[in-house]
């Protein structure tokens, strides 16, 4: 496994740079919705919903039946949550797809 340093050892003597900065949103994105309701380390389908709507433009079309559907896909433990695990998961997917029309644009 690779150790890498603590961001909060680093953070000190650097300015974030845009990388370091959208990291940093991605954990504190989880926790702003992840510390409503149960457990505070994981997503309930009511703190996901709430993530997928507020922070996503997609989010505003999706329905009800999708974001259960989605809920299912990440639930890899069938545990009802999304822990921090499932959710990186779901961000990667999301960067693939940005990835995706980034180079459809690019064409
Ligand atoms: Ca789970």
């Amino acid at each position: 496994m690779v150790v890498l340093p603590s961001p909060f050892t680093l953070q000190s003597s650097l300015m974030e740079t845009p990388l370091e900065k959208a990291l940093t949103t991605m954990v504190t994105t989880f926790h702003k919705y992840s510390g409503r309701e149960g457990s505070k380390l994981t997503l309930s389908r009511r703190e996901l919903k709430e993530l997928i709507r507020k922070e996503l433009c997609l989010g505003e079309k999706m329905k009800e039946t999708s974001i259960d559907d989605l809920m299912k896909s990440l639930d890899k433990n069938s545990d009802q949550e999304i822990d921090f695990k499932e959710y990186s998961v779901f961000l990667t997917t999301l960067c693939m797809a940005y990835n995706d029309f980034f180079l459809e644009d690019r064409k």
